[in-house]
């Protein structure tokens, strides 16, 4: 009998994968927040949708709460990646609480364009994941022009007032591939459809879907590292499985690893969401190499390096005193 440790066993990691610039910002913010005022610092909603990160984050002195009115007056908050409603900053104000909002630039983008579509009158079909956190967010900023599109089964239901002045926009984080099938068939119904002036979906999520792709064809599992709120973490299980894998699985950690998952598996494909810090990812990858796959190669898809700046409420106050 052939062990399956002694079968060359090997596992591909998607690159990139795991933090995006976004992330990696809006984490530092609170952790640079905590350094700067001292704790508690309070969060609204979980700054990534990570409980890896969330309990870290606790550990140091960060209150997360679901709104506003938990936060004591006077006291400092942290707006979430994923973007806040303008209601959310007048409830803060109203409250006398001081923001730092860490919403991802390329979520301001897209709430940028709302306001931009809404005060030219324009009916906005948003499509994105009913309840998501950032679709409150964007719908917030034009509630009465912007109308939610949660998939194919949304675009029956899609009522316009004008299909002359008709525009889509999406979540950053949506499966590019749907998003494409979803946009063909809301055009069906309305041919002058207006493009967003850019990608919505944003590089970090297509480069990490390209990415996955490409390990998908070779493997038999693929791995995805992400929390289960996580919707990019999610899309990518989903990307795998339509790109050639038998099996893919969303794991919050290393421990959710079922050992009759590798049963018969000679290649593993492994990769992470954008809310998932690289330990997490090795963690797997200890637990692979103690079945027998031993083999790990990394492969590169799209060369990233995009990073931003810190919030500016942030940058003002770390700024060294000038003599
Ligand atoms: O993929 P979603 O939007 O659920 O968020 P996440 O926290 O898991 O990943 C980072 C993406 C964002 C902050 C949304 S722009
Ligand atoms: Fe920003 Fe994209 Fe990351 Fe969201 S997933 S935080 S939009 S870079």
């Amino acid at each position: 009998m052939i062990l399956e440790t002694s079968v060359n066993r090997r596992v591909l990691v998607a690159k990139p994968r795991g933090y995006c610039a976004g992330v990696d910002r809006a984490v530092q913010a609170v952790e640079k927040a905590l350094e700067r005022y001292g704790a508690p610092i309070y969060v609204r909603k979980q700054i990534v949708h990570n409980t890896h990160v969330v309990k870290t984050l606790e550990e140091r002195g960060a209150i997360f709460v679901e709104e506003t009115g938990e936060v004591p007056e006077g006291a400092i908050v942290v707006f979430s990646a994923h973007g806040v409603a303008p209601a959310v900053h007048e409830e803060a104000a109203a409250r006398s609480l001081r923001t730092i909002d860490a919403t991802c630039p390329l979520v301001t983008k897209v709430h940028n364009e709302a306001k931009r579509f809404a005060a030219g009158d324009y009916d906005i079909l948003l499509i994105g994941h009913e309840g998501h956190e950032e679709v409150e967010g964007t719908a917030g900023e034009a509630p009465r022009h912007i109308q939610l599109v949660d998939g194919l089964d949304g675009v029956d239901r899609v009522q316009v007032r004008d299909p002359e002045r008709l525009v889509w926009l999406s979540q950053t984080t949506l499966s590019v591939d749907e998003t494409t099938e979803t946009v063909t068939r809301l055009r069906e119904r309305f041919p002058n459809l207006i493009d967003p002036p850019s990608d919505d979906i944003c590089y970090a999520t297509q480069n990490r879907q390209v990415a996955v792709k490409e390990i998908a064809r070779e493997s038999q599992l693929v791995i995805v590292v992400g929390s289960t709120n996580s919707s990019n973490s999610k899309r990518l299980v989903e990307v795998a499985l339509d790109a050639g894998a038998d099996a893919s699985y969303l794991v919050d950690n290393a421990s959710y690893i079922q050992d009759e998952w590798l049963e018969g598996v000679t290649t593993v494909g492994v990769t992470s969401g954008a809310s998932v810090p690289e330990e997490l990812v090795e963690a797997v990858l200890a637990r692979l190499a103690g079945h027998g796959f031993g083999d790990v190669q990394e492969v590169e898809s799209v060369a990233e390096n995009v990073r931003f700046a810190l919030p500016h409420e942030l940058r003002r106050d770390l700024r060294p005193a000038t003599a």
